[in-house]
């Protein structure tokens, strides 16, 4: 059986095909669109998929969004360049002619990581820090979902009451400041309107004001690692997503929250799958969800 998983990110999407044995055998990358409209997005999708659609007996589709009945809601409409909504399961049936099924991006994440700890844990919590702050709880071997989509989207809780309003609405969100997005939009002078790799790459360089940010960024997690282990009393915490996965950043997080009282430590380690933690889950859910 192989499985056409895709990954929409609010800056990537990606594809792979993968095999009976779970190994991504062919993999593609594009920008997401710009663009609002569904239409571009739908069509960048076509253009992702067609060369791997040959042999695909199924459609396994990690997105970022709350994902419910298969339509895309964006809790930050931002994100996706301001798509709110969107049909994605209806989409990809139509443009693959395959069965479809489709999860928060987040949480196939965590699926991902899950089967890969060496000794199942009672809960665990993966956090992807990418365009937004993503969050998926797998607690008991069991995906936490939530009836209507929203569990596990931790990057919505309050960081700052003083901090950037979010594009969910609310104000001081962990995402507005820790994230791709946030870290970018805080950046000031020679660094504004650049993006947060090249925010990284600047912090290499010695910047001062581009490690500040990146800094910020890591207690503000840090903090949120805290929180989370207080909430779920996790026996472990995985990163991913490029600015978890970034020379130096996890580090930094280690380093923050180690300074916080004993009860809220919890281990904490970069995705095993890397930036495929999400596709590989997608297929997952799909070996699970499918008859
Ligand atoms: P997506 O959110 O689409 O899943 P990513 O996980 O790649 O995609 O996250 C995108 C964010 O990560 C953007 O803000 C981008 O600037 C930033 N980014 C990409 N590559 C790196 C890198 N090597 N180091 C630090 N940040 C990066
Ligand atoms: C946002 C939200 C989440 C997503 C997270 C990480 C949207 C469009 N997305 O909080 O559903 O899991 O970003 O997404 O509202 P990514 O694009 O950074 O991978
Ligand atoms: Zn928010």
């Amino acid at each position: 059986m192989t499985i056409l998983a895709i990954d929409i990110g609010g800056t990537k999407l990606a594809a792979g095909r993968v095999s009976g044995d779970r190994q991504i055998t062919e993999r593609c990358e594009m920008p997401t669109p710009a663009s609002k409209t569904p239409e571009a997005l739908a069509e960048a999708l076509r253009q992702l998929v067609q060369p791997l659609l040959p042999g695909a007996t199924r459609v396994a589709v990690a997105s970022t969004g709350i994902i419910h009945d298969g339509i895309l809601t964006s809790i930050n409409p931002a994100n996706l360049g301001g798509l709110a909504r969107f049909p994605l399961v209806e989409t990809l049936s139509r443009i693959t002619g395959l069965p479809c099924v489709a999860l928060n991006d987040a949480q196939a994440a965590a699926l991902a990581e899950y089967y890969a700890l060496c000794a199942p844990v009672p809960v665990m919590v993966f956090i992807t820090v990418s365009t937004g702050v993503g969050g998926g709880i797998v607690s008991g071997g069991k995906l936490l979902t939530g009836e209507g989509g929203l569990a596990g989207h931790i990057g919505h809780t309050l960081a700052d009451p003083h901090g950037p309003r979010c594009g969910c609405g609310r104000i001081g969100c962990v995402e507005a400041i820790a994230s791709g997005r946030g870290i970018a939009a805080a950046a000031r002078g020679d660094l504004q309107g650049l993006d947060a790799k090249t925010i990284f790459a600047r912090a290499q360089q010695g910047h001062m004001q581009a490690t500040e940010l990146i800094t910020h960024s890591a207690l503000t997690l840090a903090r949120l690692i805290a929180d989370v282990k207080a909430v779920t009393d996790c026996e472990c915490v995985v990163i991913g997503g490029s600015v978890g996965l970034a020379e130096g950043y996890l580090a930094q997080v280690k380093a923050f929250l180690a300074e916080e009282p004993q009860a809220y430590q919890t281990a904490l380690h970069e995705a095993c799958f890397r930036h495929d933690a999400g596709l590989l889950g997608a297929a997952l859910w799909a070996e699970g969800a499918m008859p």
